[in-house]
């Protein structure tokens, strides 16, 4: 007989399901169970189809560790009943969330699929319908009784994105999200075309959810005539354990000498810092010019290729599995689930 595979939709807030307030004219989170019932089209769908809503939806503006906790406990508690997940989500931390659940959920042999839209499900001229059917279809494929993907992914406006690769690039644009340093993992056109070479597979391990996190990070990005004051401020922050600062081009940094000895000093206080690039694409590569060369004889880890939003995630995430000092750098620089080119 064929099977049809069961689907959940987890909805966590986000343009997608808000309606305007009449009132004051903003848009606001609304009960999305009630929006869904007005879309016949999910019935059409070759899957069962079960939601579950965050009791209080949220624009993800409001998005935050503990809510993170929340997906991946949803997930955990629904992970022998469903063949693939689809989290409905506001676009704004979009790639953020969809970064911090690629880490938390370890060994994933399952689809989890973020998406959400620009406009309201509700809206006449919405982007909302497209991304969600294709979403749930795109978690609903199965080869030999498998899951195809098995990883978390981003669905928006036609393309499929390794999640933790991805960043938000548009406020208005139904193409708001690009993944500057991998490819897209499948396109929606007449025909869903997935791309089998690009998508992560781990290596037997069994799922397991590792939902700790220390948010004891900041994220600075270096701009000319970047403040002395302000820095040391930040670095001497009580609680602060790591730090991601968005260098400019391949890694490069001002090589003042107050500037690189503040970095050295949170070094050797135990405050790990990762170098990323401000550049939309490409990689952190220490050494190529001289102006990063200082950086990494101080211990300054690279970020290699990974996006701002998996970085500091991924810092959270490795600083909440307790990862011993000397084994960080190796850990931040290797790959866990496909989020930097090695
Ligand atoms: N402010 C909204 C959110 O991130 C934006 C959106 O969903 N398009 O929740």
């Amino acid at each position: 007989m064929h099977y049809r595979p069961n689907i959940l939709l987890i909805y966590t807030g986000g343009t997608i399901g808000m309606v305007k307030d009449f009132t004051t004219g903003a848009l606001k989170a609304f009960n999305f169970k009630k929006l869904l019932n007005r879309i016949p089209e999910l019935r059409h769908l070759d899957c069962n189809i079960e939601t579950v809503s965050f009791d209080h939806p949220i624009d993800s503006s409001n998005m935050d560790p503990d809510k993170w906790t929340k997906i991946a406990a949803i997930i955990n508690d629904n992970y022998d009943i469903f063949d693939g997940f689809v989290v409905l989500h506001g676009s704004d931390t979009m790639s953020y969330s969809a970064s911090a659940l690629s880490f938390m959920l370890s060994g994933l042999t399952k689809p989890v699929i973020f998406t959400g839209s620009q406009l309201p499900i509700g809206d006449l001229r919405t982007d909302a319908k497209e991304n969600l059917i294709t979403a749930i279809q795109v978690a609903a494929l199965q080869k030999n009784g498998k899951p195809v993907i098995k990883e978390v992914c981003l669905y928006f406006e036609y393309k499929l994105y390794r999640g933790n690769r991805t960043t938000k690039i548009s406020a208005e644009h139904f193409n708001a999200f690009t993944s500057p340093n991998y490819p897209a993992l499948a396109e929606s056109g007449v025909y869903l075309k997935v791309n089998e070479d690009l998508l992560h597979s781990n290596n037997n391990e069994q799922f397991s959810v590792k939902d700790k996190l220390d948010a004891g990070t900041v994220i600075i990005k270096i701009f000319p005539g970047i403040n002395k004051a302000v820095l040391t401020s930040i670095m001497a922050t009580p609680g602060l354990k790591g730090a991601v600062i968005e260098t400019y081009g391949s890694g490069n940094a001002p090589t003042d000498e107050w500037f690189v000895d503040i970095l050295k000093e949170a070094i050797a206080k135990g405050i790990h810092i990762i170098n990323v690039t401000q550049c939309s694409g490409g990689s952190v590569n220490m050494g190529h010019y001289e102006t990063s060369t200082q950086l990494k004889e101080i211990g300054v880890i690279s970020g290699k290729d990974i996006t701002t939003e998996a970085a500091i995630t991924k810092l959270m995430w490795l600083l909440g599995q307790e990862t011993p000092a000397n084994q960080f750098m190796y850990a931040f620089e290797s790959s866990i689930c496909g989020e930097l080119t090695q």
